[in-house]
């Protein structure tokens, strides 16, 4: 009976753990997509190729396909499997395959290995494998394949670069199909078969526009090989000479950038030759210009030029040449390095620290060995008036600035480096006594509940570092915790994806799986993106030294090899916002048992709103400022448990918090004081300012600040010294907080330690019975 019992409860247990596998999985499919993985080998039963359905968008991401023991597959044409990009490995062994068309892979460069045992393979053309550099290993075990005449011949080339198995075996063709042998291919001498070879006259060609020139492409080989110019110039001819093509360049174009090749082919392979093609030319301004929207606080001015080689650039203020550095001026180009197929970039200057002087005319003038170009802006307003009584930020009194230190910054805009000496020493002493402090005071590590019921640590013991970033912020020896991702199951996209690439999890508990923990998992998109990877350290870096009851709790990283990974605590209630949101009084939200839920009481206001504040104080006191406080960026636990975190600004569901500028630039405008929207600073005192929005969301229940106004309509309100309104729900004592988090100079705003303490206060005091639900116990 008790054995009985135990069962029961334990299935029951085991149900609350159970999530949905993610519903768009094609059927008698898996998707670990954690894994970048989809997986069909139940015996005939898949139709046709896997689809999702639900989320087109997944094949774009996947990077192994495995599809068996499919007889309904017999071919591989261009179509198949063109919705995958980036395909690295292709497994299609026991299918039924008869046929793989020439450009069968024309859409999956990045193929790695491709498996196509056990299929009905007689011919298998060279043409689909041509191109795919990457290939690394290609397998065709248990195919009837004939040896053929020549038209195999490139599998024992491959077989030489150790990319094809040796073992491979044929049949010989002897016209009796009873008299047919099983040889091995790598043994066929073929007769008149010899690979292809390529040569061109010249591989890096540099010439300027309308300039000609001529390059021959000789090929030789067995049969003779055709030979091919691909990827032409603009302007040309194309000459047979003896075994080969001169290609004839009439008049060189800056579009004929790029490469060209020459390529060999006959029955038994193919080979080519790339000839890198550069054409100079002059500098030219095609488009620069200020952002439209920008009215009120005029930053960035933007343009895209053109010239090879790259043009330097240089800015002229009313005549006056400005430098360009992270001091005054700050310049920021988007990928400026020219490569022969680049022959145009977007660059951008941000003005970080400027007053009225700067506004009037701004000239760009680029310049090559080939000439120059140059445009002008005239009277370009980069500041309005910011009222007789705000500090210009260009003074050099900076006394709310801790760190004046460049900070981590994941929002790509500058936190401004104040660079005075006095500053600087300052900051220097008080950040090594930070580090002093911090190493004689033991951290509180972070636990996951461990098989045998102990409490163990399991991600420190042989935990290796992290690399040790420049950033003097993370300089302070914590390392970062390694998890073994072997112990991860994936289970589905958190928040039906508003978290972007955040999975819901299990961290395995060998002897025990009902005590397998839940965990929240971060997929780092593509590491080998710019400085994706070093971003990636960075944040790994800073989220193991932010430890607090209410900053999210980060459990590690896995690294040894991609997708990186970082693991979170799984927090059940998800997003602050949407939580709140959820249960307002006007709220039509259900629970999963379709139960309306019931609005939150003032004590349960006040409780998350005293956490936020808790976990402020304790950024505070870290020198770290968060530059995005609201209720998106919280998390909500069991009991009605809030934690801070930045899960930055690409979540679709948030988009329109942001203001959107330069391309790249996003603001939540609607959560930053007059300072920061004039001037891009970011202080422990601007988050002070959008930690009263955050009280302000709270008691609007998850509303957003400043609903029905555009970004521009919001950002006059803000520079012009208006107000939210206090919500119907707060209390106004808690709205004198508000307020006092809305003073407009930055040092007249309330210390966070002073907002924590008057909430907790007001907590204690706050009657339970002016709860609006009656329900005064938390959830
Ligand atoms: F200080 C700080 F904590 F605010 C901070 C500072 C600087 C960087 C960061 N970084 C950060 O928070 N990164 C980040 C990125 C992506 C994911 C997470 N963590 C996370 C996200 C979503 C969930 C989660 N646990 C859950 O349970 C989540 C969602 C969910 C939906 C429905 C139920 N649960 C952990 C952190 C922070």
């Amino acid at each position: 009976m008790e054995r009985v019992l135990g069962y029961v409860f334990a299935s029951w247990i085991a149900s609350l753990y159970m999530v949905t596998p993610l519903s768009a999985c094609p059927e008698n499919c898996d998707c670990p997509l954690m894994e970048l993985r989809i997986e069909c080998d139940d015996l005939n039963t898949l139709p046709s190729l896997p689809i999702f359905e639900d989320d087109p968008d997944i094949h774009a991401y996947i990077e192994e396909l495995v599809i068996e023991n499919q007889n309904t597959i017999t071919r591989i044409d261009n179509l198949t499997l063109r919705a995958f990009p980036r395909l690295e490995i292709l497994k299609l062994a026991r299918n039924n395959i008869k046929e793989i068309d020439h450009d069968a892979f024309a859409g999956n460069k990045k193929l790695s290995k491709i498996e196509l045992d056990q299929n009905d393979l007689k011919y298998v053309p060279w043409q689909p494998f041509a191109y795919l550099f990457n290939l690394q290993e290609l397998t065709l075990k248990d195919n009837p394949l004939k040896c053929g005449q020549c038209n195999h011949r490139w599998l024992q080339e491959l077989m030489h670069e150790g990319k094809v198995d040796k073992e491979l075996m044929c049949w010989t063709e002897v016209g009796d199909a009873a008299k047919e042998q099983k040889v091995k291919l790598i043994d066929i001498a073929f007769q008149n078969c010899t690979l292809p070879t390529v040569n061109v006259t010249e591989k890096t060609v540099v010439l300027q526009e309308t300039q000609q020139i001529e390059i021959d492409c000789v090929a030789s080989g067995s049969p003779p090989p055709t030979v091919k110019w691909l990827f032409t110039p603009y302007n040309h001819t194309i000459v047979d000479i003896e075994n080969g093509k001169k290609l004839r360049v009439h008049s060189a174009h800056r579009n004929d950038n790029g490469k060209v090749l020459c390529e060999a082919s006959n029955e038994a392979g193919n080979d080519v030759q790339i000839v890198n093609f550069t054409v100079q030319f002059p500098p030219k301004i095609n488009d620069y210009y200020v952002i439209l929207e920008e009215e009120i606080f005029y930053k960035t001015l933007v343009f895209n030029i053109s010239g090879i080689p790259m043009p330097e650039i240089e800015i002229y203020h009313d005549g006056e040449k400005q430098r360009i550095d992270t001091e005054g001026s700050f310049l920021k180009s988007g990928d400026n390095t020219f490569s022969p197929t680049r022959t145009s970039f977007n660059g951008s200057v941000y003005f970080v620290r400027c007053s009225h002087a700067n506004n009037g005319n701004y000239t760009l003038i680029i310049k090559n060995k080939f000439g120059t170009d140059n445009a002008t802006l005239y009277n370009v307003t980069l500041v309005v008036d910011p009222g007789p009584e705000f500090v210009p930020v260009n003074s050099t009194v900076l006394p709310t600035y801790k760190t004046p230190i460049t900070v981590y910054d994941p929002k790509g805009s500058l936190t401004v480096p104040y660079v005075i000496v006095p500053a600087i020493l300052a900051a220097a002493f008080v950040f090594a006594l930070v580090c002093v402090i911090k190493s004689r005071h033991k951290k509180r590590s972070r636990h996951l509940p461990f098989e045998n019921g102990e409490v163990l640590d399991p991600l420190r013991p042989h935990a290796p570092t992290l690399p040790m970033v420049e950033n003097p912020n993370y300089l302070n020896g914590i390392q970062t915790h390694h998890i073994d991702r072997n112990k991860i199951h994936f289970m589905k996209a958190l928040g039906e994806g508003a978290f972007g690439l955040v999975y819901l999890g299990t961290y395995k508990c060998v002897n025990d799986p009902l005590n397998d923990t839940r965990v929240a998992v971060k997929r780092l998109k593509d590491a080998a993106r710019g400085d994706a990877r070093k971003d990636f350290e960075r944040e790994a870096e800073l989220l193991a030294n932010l430890q607090h009851d209410n900053i999210v709790t980060f459990y590690g990283v896995c690294m040894e090899k991609e997708p990186f990974l970082m693991v979170f605590e799984y927090m059940e209630n998800g997003d602050l916002n949407n939580y709140l949101r959820c249960r307002g009084p006007d709220a039509d939200c259900l629970t999963k048992d379709e139960v309306s839920l019931l609005p939150l009481t003032y004590n349960e206001l006040l409780y998350i709103a005293k956490q936020i504040a808790s976990g402020m104080v304790y950024m505070a006191s870290q020198h770290f400022v968060h530059r995005d406080m609201a209720t998106r960026n919280c998390l909500v636990g069991e009991r009605l448990v809030v934690k801070i975190a930045d899960f930055g600004m690409s979540r679709d569901v948030y988009s329109t918090d942001y203001y959107r500028i330069g391309g790249q630039t996003m603001l939540p405008v609607r959560w930053m004081p007059p300072e920061s929207i004039n001037y891009r600073t970011n202080t422990i005192e601007s988050d002070v300012w959008s930690y009263g929005v955050v009280l302000w969301e709270i008691f609007e229940y998850g509303k957003q600040p400043w609903f029905g106004l555009s970004n521009v309509e919001v950002i006059e309100k803000i520079l012009s010294n208006q107000q939210l309104e206090c919500p119907k729900a707060c209390p106004k004592e808690i709205f004198e907080i508000v307020k006092g988090c809305w003073e407009r100079k930055p040092q007249d705003r309330l210390p966070i330690k002073e907002i924590y303490e008057r909430i907790s206060k007001f907590s204690e005091v706050m009657p339970p019975f002016l709860d609006m639900s009656g329900k005064n116990t938390l959830v």
